[in-house]
């Protein structure tokens, strides 16, 4: 699958068309991965997702990516996890699916993902790996619209879970 990559680095700084957030329901910001976007972006961001009236858990929105080196966010909000009977693996699997329909749709063909709902929204780091990574396998290979697929990890642990599920 070389559409697909596993990496470590800070999303901010990758030269791609979209860079996933994520977010929470508001899209107003926060902490984590949500605040080193809008920071690098600037308050021009901010004012967009304002208007964009919050979204659900397991959907995206697009905004511009102002000055950072991507032209578009796909913002998509992680469920918390509550130990799993919440619907939990579904909603992160509709966050990465959805967030690629978007960008197909944008005529978007490089994309970074971060790894959505592992740090303050607490979902199992492996379990979340093996969700994202199969469904970003699945869509690749019915979809040949997105050229390239970054999954982004921002620590060593992150990396070697992604790593580990994408063999
Ligand atoms: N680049 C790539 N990954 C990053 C970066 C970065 N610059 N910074 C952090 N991460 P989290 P969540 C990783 O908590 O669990 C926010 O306040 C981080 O190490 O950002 O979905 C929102 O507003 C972890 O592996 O997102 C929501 O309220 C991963 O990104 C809430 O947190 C996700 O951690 C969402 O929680």
């Amino acid at each position: 699958m070389d559409r697909l990559a596993v990496i470590k680095g800070d999303i901010t700084e990758c030269k791609v068309d979209a860079i996933v957030n994520a977010a929470n329901n508001s899209l107003l910001g926060g902490g984590g991965v949500d605040g080193a976007i809008h920071k690098a972006a600037g308050l021009e961001l901010l004012e967009e997702c304002k208007t964009l009236n919050g979204c659900k858990t397991g959907e995206a929105k697009i905004s511009g990516g102002y000055r950072l080196p991507a032209k578009w966010v796909i913002h998509t909000v992680g469920p918390v996890w509550h130990g799993g009977k919440q619907n939990e693996d579904r909603l992160l699997a509709n966050c990465y699916k959805n967030s690629l329909e978007l960008a197909v749709t944008n005529d978007i063909k490089t994309i970074a993902f971060p790894s959505i709902s592992t740090g303050a929204y607490r979902f199992p780091l492996k379990r979340a790996a093996g969700i994202a990574i199969s469904v970003m396998k699945k869509f690749l290979d019915r979809d040949k619209n997105i050229q390239k697929v970054y999954m982004v990890c921002f620590d060593d642990k992150t990396f070697r879970a992604y790593s580990y599920n994408f063999l």
